[in-house]
């Protein structure tokens, strides 16, 4: 309920607005879903923005509670997002530069020269945090918890920019979960989000510019949301 939203996520959707990574227009999105929003954590382009987004993940999986040992990022988009993370992390007053957390990713295609194989990175052990930027179906979710678990370590939450806190299924039969839900309940792990639609509305209620675009993120909410 946007009651909840906290000053951090709400200082994160006016962030994503000024850079123009979120957009109010129509869309169609992976779903096919017409969507009155759009979320492109692509165009967090320059070291200023990505060391801010990367200090918005920090603060949201540190605020989260979950341990962890260290972070993974999916190819392609995971990548940079996983690296800044770790670099905010480690500059973080919270841990008082105490923290050095290891990362890794993973290569789309295998290399079969130099050293081999399909992860870069630190060696994946112990807790890992698996960084993207918006959970849709969680396609690329169920790809990277394999990854850990073949290498013997655990998957411990997924960390995400933005909750679209969208139904999953197709529409003639939707299911009363978003696929965040079903993302934490197939693999038992939390997902974190730095922010949500809920944090959207909250936006769009406060700021009179928007009554346009807040009454068609609410019908779309009211079509495809979760409670
Ligand atoms: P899954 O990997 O199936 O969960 O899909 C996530 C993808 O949804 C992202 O990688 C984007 O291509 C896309 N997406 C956004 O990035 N932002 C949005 O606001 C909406 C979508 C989407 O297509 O649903």
């Amino acid at each position: 309920p946007a009651a909840n939203s906290s000053a951090t996520s709400l200082e994160f959707v006016r962030f994503a607005l000024t850079e123009g990574v979120l957009r109010f227009g129509s869309f169609k999105v992976k779903s096919g879903r017409i969507s009155p929003y759009f979320f492109n954590a692509g165009l967090f382009n320059s070291g200023g923005s990505v060391g801010k987004l990367a200090q918005f993940y920090a603060q949201a999986l540190l605020d989260s509670g979950v341990e962890f040992d260290m972070l993974f990022g999916p190819a392609y988009k995971g990548i940079p997002l996983a690296t800044a993370t770790a670099v905010a992390l480690a500059g973080h007053p919270a841990t008082q530069g105490q923290s050095d957390v290891p990362f890794a990713y993973n290569r789309k295609e295998a290399k079969d020269h130099g050293e081999g194989g399909t992860l870069v990175g630190a060696p994946l052990k112990g807790k890992v945090v698996i960084i993207d930027d918006v959970i849709t179906a969680g396609t690329s979710v169920r790809e990277s918890v394999e990854i850990i678990r073949n290498a013997g370590a655990e998957p411990a939450a997924v960390l995400i920019a933005m909750d679209r806190m969208e139904r999953a299924g197709p529409d003639d039969a939707l299911s009363a979960h978003s696929a965040v839900q079903d993302v934490a309940k197939t693999y038992g792990i939390p997902v974190v989000a730095i922010a949500s639609l809920s944090d959207i509305m909250a936006l769009l209620q406060d700021d009179s510019s928007f009554a346009e675009n807040r009454d068609a993120v609410q019908a779309y909410r009211t079509k495809y949301g979760v409670k």
